[in-house]
C-alpha cells in the first residue's frame, strides 16, 4: 500500500500504476475474475433490458398520416421525407420511415403513412393509436365543401376513439392542396368542422354504423352543454395549410414548412 502511494508521488504517469493494477489482476484467482465480469454483464443487460422495455411504453415516437382517400397523404409522406429530392420517390415502398424533424433536438419520429386500400384505415389505426405522438389528419381543401360530411365523420371516430383520447397524441390537421385556388383556408375548414362535429355528437351513432359497421369510441367529444370547439379536446389540436405538389406542376418542390414546424414542435 505505501509502495504504490510513493510510486504515484515519483512518478505522474498513469503506466506504473496500471502495471501495477494488472500484476494485482494477474495474482487473483481467475474464477474470482470471471465472476466479476458476469456480474458487471448482468448489470449491463438490466440497464439495457430495463431501458428499453421500460422506455417502449412511454416513448411513442410514430407520426401517423391518416385522411380520406386522395387527400395527398402519400405524395406528402414522400414529401416530406425526400424534400425536394422527387426523382428518388419510386424507390419508396415502404409505408413507414423515419423521420427527421426540423429542429435543434434533432428529434426524428416514425413517420406511417395508410399503405393499399382505404379499407384498411381501421385495421391500420388499431395496430398505430397506441404508438401515436402525432396524428396528422390530411384534407383535400380544394374539394372540402363536398367532403365535409365524411372529413367530419372521421375526426369525430379519431377525436372519440378511447385510446387516442387517453394517450393524448397532437394532431395537425393539415389542410393540403392550397396551390388550388379553390383550396379553403385553414381558418375555414376548422370553422366548419368545429360546426359538423357539433352535429355529429347529436347523431353519432346512427351515422358511423351507418358508415361502416363499426361502433364510435366510447368518449363523450368535447364539453357537454357547450357547442364544440376543438380547443375543448385533452389534445392539442393544430391547423395549417400545405401543399404537397406546388402550382408549378409536378416538379414544384410544394409548401410543407408549416407541417414541418408544427413536427418540430412535437
Ligand atoms: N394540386 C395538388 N395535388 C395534390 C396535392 N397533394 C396530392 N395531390 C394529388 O392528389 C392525388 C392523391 O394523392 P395521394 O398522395 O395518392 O393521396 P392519398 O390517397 O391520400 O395517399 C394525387 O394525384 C396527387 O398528385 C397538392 O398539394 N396539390
Ligand atoms: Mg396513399
Amino acid at each position: 500500500m505505501d509502495e504504490k502511494i510513493n510510486l504515484d508521488f515519483e512518478d505522474f504517469s498513469t503506466e506504473p500504476f496500471l502495471e501495477s493494477l494488472v500484476k494485482d489482476l494477474q495474482d487473483q484467482d481467475p474464477v474470482f475474475l470471471i465472476g466479476i465480469f458476469v456480474a458487471i454483464a448482468v448489470v449491463v443487460i438490466t440497464i439495457v433490458f430495463l431501458k428499453y422495455f421500460l422506455g417502449g411504453q412511454t416513448t411513442r415516437s410514430a407520426v401517423l398520416l391518416v385522411g380520406l382517400c386522395d387527400s395527398g397523404k402519400t405524395l406528402l409522406f414522400s414529401r416530406l421525407l425526400l424534400g425536394k429530392f422527387k426523382r428518388t420517390q419510386t424507390s419508396i415502398t415502404e409505408s413507414s420511415a423515419v423521420y427527421k424533424a426540423k429542429n435543434e433536438r434533432g428529434t426524428s419520429w416514425t413517420l406511417i403513412d395508410l399503405p393499399g386500400h382505404e379499407s384498411l384505415r381501421l385495421q391500420f389505426l388499431d395496430r398505430f393509436k397506441g404508438s401515436a405522438r402525432a396524428i396528422v389528419f390530411v384534407i383535400d381543401s380544394a374539394i372540402f365543401q363536398k367532403e365535409v360530411r365524411d372529413v367530419a365523420e372521421f375526426l369525430y371516430f379519431l377525436l372519440t376513439d378511447s385510446v387516442i383520447s387517453k394517450n393524448a397524441p397532437t394532431v395537425v390537421v393539415a389542410c393540403n392542396k392550397q396551390d388550388i385556388t379553390m383550396a379553403k383556408s385553414a381558418k375555414l375548414i376548422q370553422q366548419q368542422l368545429e360546426k359538423e362535429l357539433n352535429t355529429l355528437r347529436v347523431t353519432r351513432s346512427a351515422a358511423l354504423t351507418s358508415q361502416d359497421g363499426s361502433v364510435g369510441g366510447s368518449v363523450h367529444l368535447g364539453k357537454k352543454g357547450k357547442d364544440f370547439e376543438f380547443s375543448q379536446l385533452p389534445m392539442r389540436v393544430e391547423f395549417v395549410e400545405c401543399s404537397a405538389r406546388s402550382s408549378k406542376g409536378e416538379d414544384g418542390e410544394g409548401d410543407t414548412e408549416a407541417l414541418e414546424k408544427s413536427l418540430a414542435r412535437l
